[in-house]
């Protein structure tokens, strides 16, 4: 990805998870919009973007963040919102028996207390791989891979949800399912 898509990446991100009353859009419950809405309200933001720009962005997405609909028309980011209108009817899914979340280690001691928690975002996000895991904690800072017991969280009654990019969606952990 050059650094002109890298910037579209993270402005889609922005208003198609957090922010679309930013550019004046608003998303289905399913978290879609048109792509020429898109397009008009970006270009109002001074945002210059087009059909084939948005699908090549898509498309080259280290993390598949975004998906387009079967009729081409609509887009959409697959996972991470924020914005509360926007309630995606993920399928629940039978987890493996480990997953793994990647933070800071600044984070570690209110873990420990309070578990994780979805702060702003809706879900907490867990990895499938401790490699991936890594990745995401470095974003925070040094990273630290905590390992969930998934399964035994499932047995015992606790919602997973896959999304289409393969990143795993928990509504919180308790304490006790982190080893
Ligand atoms: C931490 C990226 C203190 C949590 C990634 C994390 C992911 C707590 C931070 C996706 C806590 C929230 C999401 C507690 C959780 N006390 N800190 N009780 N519970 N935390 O960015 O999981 O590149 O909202 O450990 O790949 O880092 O954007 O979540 O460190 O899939 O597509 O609070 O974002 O994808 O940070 O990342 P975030 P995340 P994209």
């Amino acid at each position: 990805m050059n650094k002109q898509h890298t910037e579209i990446s993270k402005f889609l991100s922005f208003v198609l998870r957090h922010k679309p009353e930013v550019i004046g859009i608003t998303l289905d419950r399913e978290g879609w919009v048109d792509i020429s809405i898109l397009i008009a309200a970006a270009a109002n933001d001074g945002k210059q973007l087009d059909p084939d720009l948005i699908l090549t962005v898509v498309a080259d997405s280290d993390k598949k963040r975004f998906a387009i609909s079967a009729d081409g028309l609509r887009i959409r980011a697959v996972q991470g919102h924020s914005a509360e209108s926007v309630d995606i009817e993920f399928v629940a899914k039978r987890p493996p028996k480990l997953l793994y979340h990647g933070t800071a280690t600044r984070f570690l001691e209110s873990i420990q207390v309070k578990g994780l928690l979805s702060g702003s975002r809706q879900y907490v996000h867990l990895s499938q791989d401790e490699q991936t895991a890594i990745a995401v904690g470095q974003r925070h800072g040094k990273p630290v891979v905590l390992k969930i017991e998934a399964l035994l969280m499932h047995e015992q009654g606790f919602k997973f949800f896959q999304s289409e990019n393969g990143v795993w969606l928990t509504e919180a952990v308790p304490v006790t399912f982190i080893q």
